[in-house]
């Protein structure tokens, strides 16, 4: 099976799956149970989304976004033998951290997690005199070591690459403002020790319809034999508001700020009702991905509605010719 070549990673035997339906032509298509995990899990959530889902230990864990009922926004581990139900810590996160400055921890949203080399690096969207990018690692999911923040404030969308390339470690990010951001592209930051960062490059912009406010990277990239496969949002600004939708494109490996294709269409918008019935409504917000390299398979965690946690499927083979064949690049 061409999948078998296509993939760099580890195989996931176990990897949360449902085939497509009967009669589905979509290149991503959602698990029947969604939402996986329900606003109201943990006594103290008044919802869980935009969650971090990795392999670990021959099962789950997880970094996820709880907004409690004080409306903090606030991280939880999470632990899950099958990917789909999960086990949420009541209690949130405590990082532990021997940099002064940075022990108040204010809040933080919007967590990925990347495994490297032998760490999870967890980031996040973290409160510095406004949102910029947060960074820690675990080996354990128990003990969190906060380290630096990546960049300067305003940032949201920081997200690593799971091998270093070219000799320094890599991060997409989004530049942005304090608030709901009606602007966005994807740029790209370089450093020798994951402390100290620079050589920015320019990703990529915003582009027509489902895309064409602002668009920020999502889950950890995967790495592939046609390059880096990214998942990404893309936001439209309707008469009602932001609608968050998701597409792919498809990076250089050697210099993944060159983008070979980008999706026109999106591959998953807000049509179901706990995507497009919650606390923030129509938002579909991707921020974690497993794949399966022997076959290909891929599993997308995503936020619905600022409300939910969701998970999609689709075969990496499929998205990467889906990504090509309807490129505006
Ligand atoms: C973005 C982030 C996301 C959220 C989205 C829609 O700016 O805050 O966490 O899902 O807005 O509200």
């Amino acid at each position: 099976m061409a999948a078998q070549q296509t993939v760099v990673g580890e195989d996931v035997p176990n990897i949360p799956w449902q085939d497509r339906p009967e009669g589905c032509c979509d290149v991503a298509w959602r698990y029947s149970e969604n939402p996986i995990v329900p606003r109201d899990a943990i006594p103290c959530s008044n919802s869980i989304f935009n969650s971090a889902v990795v392999t670990f230990e021959g099962k789950f864990a997880g970094v996820f976004r709880v907004d409690h009922r004080t409306r903090r926004m606030m991280l939880h581990t999470a632990r899950s033998d099958d990917g789909i139900h999960w086990d949420i810590e009541h209690e949130p996160i405590r990082f532990a951290c021997d940099i002064p400055e940075l022990q108040d921890f204010v809040y933080g949203y919007d967590p990925r997690v990347c495994k490297l080399e032998g760490r999870y690096y967890v980031h996040w969207c973290n409160w510095y005199h406004g949102p910029t990018i947060g960074l820690a690692w675990t080996t354990d999911f128990e003990t969190y070591h906060q380290m630096e923040n990546a960049l300067l404030p305003f940032q949201r969308n920081g997200v690593l690459f799971p091998r270093k390339i070219g000799g320094r470690y890599v991060m997409l990010n989004r530049p942005s403002d304090n608030g709901h951001t009606p602007f966005g592209d994807i740029f790209l930051s370089q450093s020798p020790d994951l402390v100290h960062w620079g050589e920015h490059r320019y990703v990529m912009g915003r582009a027509g319809g489902w895309q064409s406010t602002k668009v920020g990277a999502g889950p950890t990239p995967i790495e592939t034999a046609e390059g880096w496969l990214m998942i990404y949002h893309g936001v439209l600004t309707s008469c009602n508001g932001f609608v968050y939708s998701m597409g792919a494109a498809l990076l250089d490996l050697e210099e993944p700020w060159k983008v070979m294709a980008r999706t026109a269409p999106y591959i998953l918008s807000p049509q179901r009702l706990y995507e497009c019935v919650g606390d923030v409504p129509n938002v579909a917000f991707p921020c974690a991905a497993i794949c399966d390299a022997a076959s290909g398979r891929l599993a997308i965690y995503y936020g619905g509605a600022d409300t939910v946690v969701a998970l999609a499927f689709a075969q990496v083979d499929e998205l990467i010719a889906f990504t090509k064949d309807n490129s505006i690049v």
